[in-house]
């Protein structure tokens, strides 16, 4: 990127991040690889600049991504314990976040102590959002490529090289799994560029993708194989959709977050373009999780169903018992199946 455009883009982001001092840094609930590779190289940065920069979460680790622990120190936000510190901060940097609903107690928070938000982020979003400063684009593949953009921008501006292989490391956790390992439909010159970039700083491809994704506990491995088992293949082979019921998991002695990957596991069905989960929460609540080949788009549908998220790869929660939740996104998703099938031709 030119250095015209590179300091167009981030002359806001860098003068926050430059004139705060102590500063709050956060990802959505539930939070997944970019999110969290994101927030472990943007802090350790803000930490090598002298900063108090504190990463303060909705969520705890998920099992996946608790080897992280061992390089940042990731808190999950506790009224109690934390709100003083976040009163008394210059900035809350929120992170790879659609919906600013989905930091829970803190947003709630930050909002009442009249905390300044900014927000880095690569999802569609609704107007206003909920933040003060938006650095928002959606053609990056991930939250940490444009955590990357930031600091080749400070090295522009600074004439010194800020990234070392610590922080490559966590921005190559972010665009590895965003892109679901380089093979999604975001996988762009610009996250081979990056990911390249990252392994010339020391990151070891073999090493952090065993790190993150050779780690599946064997409870979770049952869960997969009763999900599985129970497929259902609808609107002529087009739609693959399952259900992962509280049942299921308590046999299986899994959790709720082992469901974790499985809808992109069943998009590899030959002739699928739409998989759909349907995730039983508790008696009336459930999520549904969408994800498209790429000839369907189902990120309207997501939202009209309450949720949200990106062309390919979007969900929703839906306050209702299982079987009413299943029949009715089931037969909502064939809709949208056979509208968008229709308008491409019929191919
Ligand atoms: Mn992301």
């Amino acid at each position: 990127m030119d250095k015209k455009r590179l300091q167009y883009r981030w002359d806001e982001a860098h003068r926050l991040l430059s004139q705060a001092e102590r500063i709050v840094c956060s990802t959505h609930f539930n939070p997944d690889g970019d999110g969290l590779g994101s927030q472990l190289a943007l802090v350790r940065y803000l930490k090598n600049q002298g900063k108090e920069c504190r990463i303060l979460n909705p969520s705890v680790l998920p099992s996946e991504y608790k080897f992280m622990a061992e390089y940042c120190e990731f808190e999950v936000y506790d009224r109690s314990l934390h709100s003083d510190w976040v009163k008394s901060s210059d900035l809350a940097v929120i992170l790879d976040i659609g919906d600013f609903k989905r930091l829970n107690e803190l947003g709630e928070d930050i909002q009442t102590f009249g905390l300044q938000s900014l927000s880095i982020d690569h999802h569609p979003q609704d107007e206003p959002n909920g933040f003060d400063y938006t650095m928002h684009d959606i053609s990056a593949c991930a939250t940490g490529y444009l955590i990357w953009e930031y600091l080749q921008y400070t090295m522009m501006l600074n004439g010194k090289f800020e990234l070392n292989s610590k922080i490559a490391h966590g921005l190559y956790i972010a665009v590895m799994t965003d892109t679901g390992s380089f093979r999604f439909n975001n996988t762009s010159p610009e996250a081979h560029d990056m990911a390249s970039e990252m392994i010339r700083l020391g990151v070891l491809p073999h090493e952090v993708y065993k790190e993150v994704y050779e780690v599946n506990s064997v409870e979770k491995m049952r869960l997969m194989g009763t999900a599985l088992r129970n497929i259902k293949i609808e609107g002529g082979g087009q739609l693959a959709w399952f259900p992962v019921t509280m049942k299921m998991i308590k046999e299986a002695g899994a959790t709720h977050a082992d469901v974790s990957g499985f809808t992109d596991l069943v998009r590899t069905i030959g002739g699928v373009e739409v998989t759909l989960m349907i995730h039983e929460i508790d008696n009336n609540r459930c999520k549904a999780n969408f994800r498209s080949k790429g000839k369907i788009r189902i990120d309207e549908l997501a939202r009209r169903l309450g949720g949200g998220g990106h062309p390919f790869a979007a969900g929703s929660t839906l306050e209702m018992e299982l079987d009413k939740a299943i029949k009715y996104v089931v037969s909502e998703t064939l809709d949208v199946i056979k509208s968008q099938s229709n308008m491409g031709g019929g191919k």
